[in-house]
């Protein structure tokens, strides 16, 4: 869930632009919707348009629309950042009228684009704040969906409370009426819902985090209640928080990425979004002013949505995270190039069936073959045509692990189990912040939640410094004797006779 849609230089100009004037004149290959674009009214207030927004959510949205009665579900994006290169990203999609290319590889070869047409609208927030709240706050609003990143909640991994001592919040909560943070933005909208004496609305977190609707539920109401209890009560009654597990893999696009689609479609698009052909949505269904017909375009409407996060985050984030750093110092840069590897193939698979799978007993949802889920992982991971990176997917570990990795790593410890394959997470994800692999290649590291006091740990010469950092947060792993002996034997290992040696005996392990 990166937002990093429009990084494409338009090096790639081959082709015919993408405006609404040019939608009848697209090459023939191309999916182009058949709904009245122009009929459609913003129901939809999205946050954080990224690429996986726009493979995920606007995907879903793009097949309701094709629906009868389904006019007032509109989307229109905002983007949150300050800065330039978000102005101008701003700029991208607006000038092609919020239309872009989605790009779906399947593993057996098959390439297909399709013009997403669902997103009516783009603002950015900095530029004009003013815009956004009225749009929060106009009657035909009735869903907020986010997708801010696993980092973008603000939320204490230790205590699970909203953090209100972060400046920004302190910032916003002293002009609540020129918000600058996403929750900042939220309330602010939903006090002059209130005011207006209009009805609330539903908060659809599109995150991987666990139990992502009751996580923005306590950040919302957290951030309320400082500014006004009152209001808080208010939303606790009249905002749903609906809890969600969302998946599809939406690589980084840059260049290659956006010429390889481009040229697939004969769209000079400045903001193309490629995904593989899977997709998968499980939501509750507890949308407190409606939503659109999602039960009848393959989303699945179920009470047991935690299961299937469960399931998802341990074993295929999990199994990304436990791929991306280990592969990263063999020198690899792309998934599907490290997953040609049959010792990494049972290095994940040994993750999946020994570390994860024995320990999750009943929250695995009902019907669901974990044997088969976990080939399919295999398979998603190993498909060439996607090109999804290690770097995208390394990105963010320290917030990353206590989401995908924590439980099954404080599982393995309370059990006694085997722990060569998460000690060899941690040496890999030590050397990988050092920004060279053990090839001689280089990367850019990329840790923006590492706090002041990680990095002085890291700076120092304190023993086990990488186990203290809050990637491990709430694990203790430095004080765990066991852990530290076989967490320096991975080390050894992989300084000593290479990563792919310490690969293959976590793998046996
Ligand atoms: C990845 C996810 O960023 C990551 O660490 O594991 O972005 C992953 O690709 C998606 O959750 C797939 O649904």
């Amino acid at each position: 869930s990166s937002e990093n849609a429009g990084s494409t230089a338009a090096k790639h100009k081959a082709g015919i632009r993408l405006s609404n004037d040019t939608l009848p004149h697209l090459p023939p290959s191309v999916q182009r919707f058949s709904y009245a674009r122009n009929k459609l009214t913003p129901g939809i207030v999205h946050i954080g348009v990224g690429n996986f927004f726009r493979a995920h959510l606007a995907m879903y949205v793009e097949r309701c629309l094709h629906l009868p009665g389904q006019e007032e579900w509109g989307i229109v994006g905002i983007g949150i950042r300050q800065g330039a290169a978000n102005a101008k990203k701003a700029e991208k999609v607006q000038s092609q009228n919020g239309l872009y290319t989605l790009t779906e590889y399947s593993p057996n070869g098959s390439v297909s684009t399709r013009i997403i047409g669902s997103m009516i609208g783009y603002l950015h927030a900095p530029s004009d704040p003013q815009a956004v709240l009225d749009l929060i706050a106009s009657p035909a609003t009735r869903i907020i969906s986010l997708t801010i990143t696993e980092g973008g909640y603000n939320i204490d991994e230790k205590t699970k409370e909203f953090i209100l001592s972060n400046p920004s919040v302190q910032e916003d909560l002293v002009n609540c009426k020129t918000p600058k943070t996403v929750f900042g933005f939220i309330v602010q909208a939903l006090f002059l819902r209130r005011a207006a004496g209009l009805l609330g609305l539903t908060i659809l977190s599109c995150d991987n985090l666990r139990s992502n609707g009751d996580v923005s539920k306590k950040a919302v109401i957290g951030f309320a209640r400082a500014r006004d209890p009152e209001l808080a009560t208010w939303i606790g009654q009249n905002v749903s928080f609906p809890n969600s597990m969302v998946d599809r893999i939406a690589p980084a696009v840059g260049d290659s990425e956006a010429s390889r689609a481009n040229s697939h479609s004969g769209i000079a698009d400045e903001t193309p979004v490629i995904t593989e052909s899977f997709s998968q949505w499980v939501v509750e269904d507890k949308f407190i002013v409606g939503r659109p017909s999602f039960d009848q375009v393959g989303v699945e409407l179920r009470a047991d949505v935690a299961k299937f996060e469960v399931i998802k985050q341990r074993l295929l984030n999990g199994s990304h995270s436990m791929l991306a750093y280990p592969a990263l110092i063999c020198g690899y840069r792309m998934v599907n190039e490290a997953l040609r590897h049959k010792t990494i193939v049972s290095y994940l698979t040994a993750f999946m069936k020994r570390d994860v799978i024995p320990f999750v007993g009943e929250l695995c949802p009902q019907g669901v073959d974990l044997d088969a889920y976990t080939l399919s992982i295999i398979e998603r991971f190993s498909n060439p045509a996607i090109g999804d990176q290690l770097i995208r997917i390394a990105f963010n570990g320290c917030v990353k692990f206590p989401v995908y990795l924590s439980n099954t790593f404080s599982t393995l410890l309370r059990k006694g189990a085997t722990l060569e394959r998460a000690a060899l997470l941690a040496a890999s994800f030590e050397q990988y912040l050092k920004g060279s692999d053990l090839k001689g290649g280089k990367f850019s590291p990329d840790e923006p939640h590492l706090t002041g006091e990680d990095k002085n740990i890291l700076a120092s010469s304190e023993p086990y410094a990488i186990l203290k950092t809050s990637a491990f947060a709430t694990l203790d792993l430095a004080e765990n004797e066991k852990f530290r002996q076989k967490f320096d034997e991975a080390r050894t290992r992989m300084m000593t006779e290479g990563p792919e040696a310490a690969l293959a005996f976590a793998a046996a392990a």
